[in-house]
């Protein structure tokens, strides 16, 4: 305890307009958080009020980053801010790092009111990259809309902080500190937890650890890669893979987490996850995986770098779910995607006669459903699968349950896919992303756009494309009502179904830090397959091409204006598949 009381003051400041968190927090270019005064300070303090002056006195916080560039400064700030405003005992991750899935779970553990977490998820990181801060609730999931509108109303109205500037904490040191503080508030508490380990705790309660030790360390072991990208999951992959599970410490790559990512994009994505994808081609491992700088998203490789794109993973894991023993404890009570998703896990929902929710983008919608015993298993086409251990995607949980898979199966990756597809049919699936497009100049584009599809007469209009016709059976904008609490959300993108299935769809990103992402996603299914010849793959992958030409056709319909068509289509055009 230190002598003195610790002094608490009241600092004035000025709102700032754009604190609007997105579809997972703020997120922003490092230099705004160091650049503009009081930046971080204000939505610190917006969050801080957010929550009802009873429910934060006295209360338990839980705090942690991927590490990167800022991350420490940040917390240092949240530390000081905290005890100012009353909370009574915060929980950090040693040395400030906490994946963004070991939060949810330490938040849930310790019974905490909320979280606070430092991120931009896989956007690239140091001084020139990104920062990110968002809240999570005692659910240990991402705020819901309503919290986050009370935080953004908050922001836009901000006069003063509560600060107390001379509380330093010590980040590095494991253990309990203390310090009294001037005020009415009880001393205030800090603990520096090894989030390793309770991680590691919950994840041994929801998979077989001998199995996927005999799997990875026995006499029929298999040979896995995974890639850290210098994010915080290293630290988890080391002690569960490697230390736990047996795996020889090659292993597992880039598991040192870095402030910069060593200049990478920390993104698990064929693009960016390239030491992976590189390492595998030549077929010496038998599985891959890389995760992102929070450890929540995952990319699943097979042999000689075979992609499992996300939506078939949840559908793969869906449909053998039984593999993973919590499943058998717990029974399966729901699955869920996210409305852009493909519409492979559908397929498994009605086979299994499993409820299948279409959700927004966004994990909080998934985290509602799950609070209501609603949903059991979910996935997100950007990289996200997950279950209702937490309320967080987690990337190492989908790594164990695909390793689970395996080990029941004793089938390569590639072949439990290929059988998938042949049980269920495939959906292609591919998402093209327009960034930095000017804000009024994509706003105006998806209106025209609304406008045409909403029009009457767009139904039934047919497409064709070379000897393929397309008829549309229904277009709309995307509007959800919770099955939970009947909450609605609207304008969650412009959908265009057509009859065989096959969908185009038009969104605008909520995590781009600048500018406006046009999100473009196809997905189109094909029920006979035939692989031996991969002519006939190619061709079947046309389909997806021909709904990429219906879809350049629309924008070009939906544009009045030359010049914004090409802002759309020049700049930083990426796409996968
Ligand atoms: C966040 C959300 C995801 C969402 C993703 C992309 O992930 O948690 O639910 O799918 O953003 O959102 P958008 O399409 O709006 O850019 P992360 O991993 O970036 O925190």
């Amino acid at each position: 305890m230190e002598n003195s009381p610790l002094q608490v003051v009241t600092v004035p400041t000025a709102p700032y307009p754009d604190q609007r968190p997105g579809t997972d927090g703020l997120r922003k270019s490092v230099c705004v958080f160091q650049s503009r005064r009081n930046y971080l300070h204000n939505f610190v303090q917006s969050i801080l009020s957010s929550i009802d002056l009873r429910d934060r006195q006295g209360s338990t916080v839980v705090v942690g980053g991927d590490g990167r560039f800022f991350n420490q400064t940040a917390i240092e700030v949240i530390v000081q801010m905290a005890a100012a405003n009353g909370v009574g005992r915060l929980i950090i991750g040693h040395h400030g790092i906490m994946s963004t899935p070991a939060i949810s779970c330490v938040i849930r553990k310790y019974k905490a009111i909320g979280g606070i977490v430092l991120t931009a998820s896989h956007n690239p990181g140091g001084p020139h990259g990104d920062f990110g801060i968002k809240f999570n609730t005692a659910n240990g999931g991402p705020a819901k809309e309503a919290v986050s509108s009370k935080i953004f109303l908050i922001s836009r109205t901000i006069e003063e902080f509560a600060i107390c500037p001379g509380l330093k904490v010590d980040l590095t040191t494991l253990g309990r500190q203390t310090f009294d503080l001037e005020n009415k508030f009880k001393p205030f508490t800090v603990e520096i937890v090894d989030s390793v380990e309770s991680y590691a705790n919950l994840l041994r309660n929801i998979f077989d650890f001998a199995a996927l030790k005999e799997l990875l360390s026995g006499d029929h072991r298999i040979k896995i890669r995974l890639d850290a990208m210098h994010g915080v999951a290293g630290p988890y992959v080391r002690k569960i893979l490697c230390e736990e599970l047996g795996c020889p410490a090659n292993s597992a790559i880039n598991c040192v987490p870095m402030d910069d990512f060593g200049g990478q994009h920390p993104d698990p994505h064929p693009t960016y996850a390239t030491d992976l994808t590189d390492s595998m081609r030549d077929g010496q491992y038998d599985f891959g995986a890389a995760f992102d700088a929070d450890g929540d998203r995952n990319m699943i490789l097979g042999k000689h770098g075979f992609f499992v794109t996300p939506s078939d993973s949840v559908a793969v894991i869906a449909n053998n779910i039984f593999c993973i023993p919590y499943f058998q404890h717990t029974g399966v009570r729901g699955f869920a995607r996210s409305m852009p998703t493909s519409a492979a896990l559908d397929r498994v929902a009605k086979a299994t006669k499993i409820e299948l929710y279409e959700t927004p983008t966004g994990w909080k919608f998934f985290g509602n459903l799950m609070d209501a015993g609603m949903l059991s298993l979910c996935g997100e086409e950007s990289f996200g699968t997950g279950g209702d251990h937490i309320r967080e995607k987690d990337g190492l949980w989908a790594v164990l349950a695909w390793l689970s898979i395996l080990a029941s199966r004793r089938q390569s990756v590639e072949d439990i896919v290929k059988d998938h597809w042949l049980k269920y049919g495939r959906n292609y699936f591919t998402r093209y992303d327009y960034e930095d497009v000017d804000i009024d100049a994509a706003c105006e584009m998806m209106e025209d756009l609304e406008m045409m599809i909403a029009d009457k007469s767009f139904v039934r209009q047919r497409f064709a494309v070379e000897d393929k016709i397309y008829q549309v059976e229904k277009a709309d904008n995307f509007e959800y009502t919770d099955p939970a609490d009947s909450t609605i959300s609207r304008n969650q993108g412009l959908r265009i179904i057509f009859s065989d299935g096959s969908r185009i769809i038009y969104r605008l990103s909520g995590t781009g830090r600048s500018g406006a992402t046009v999100r473009i996603y196809i997905d189109s299914y094909e029920k006979e397959l035939i692989f031996e010849d991969t002519q006939v793959e190619n061709l079947l992958f046309l389909s997806v091409i021909q709904l990429l030409s219906i879809c350049i056709t629309l924008e070009f319909a939906a544009d009045r204006s030359k010049d914004r068509q090409q802002v759309c289509l020049s700049e930083n055009t990426s796409a996968w598949r």
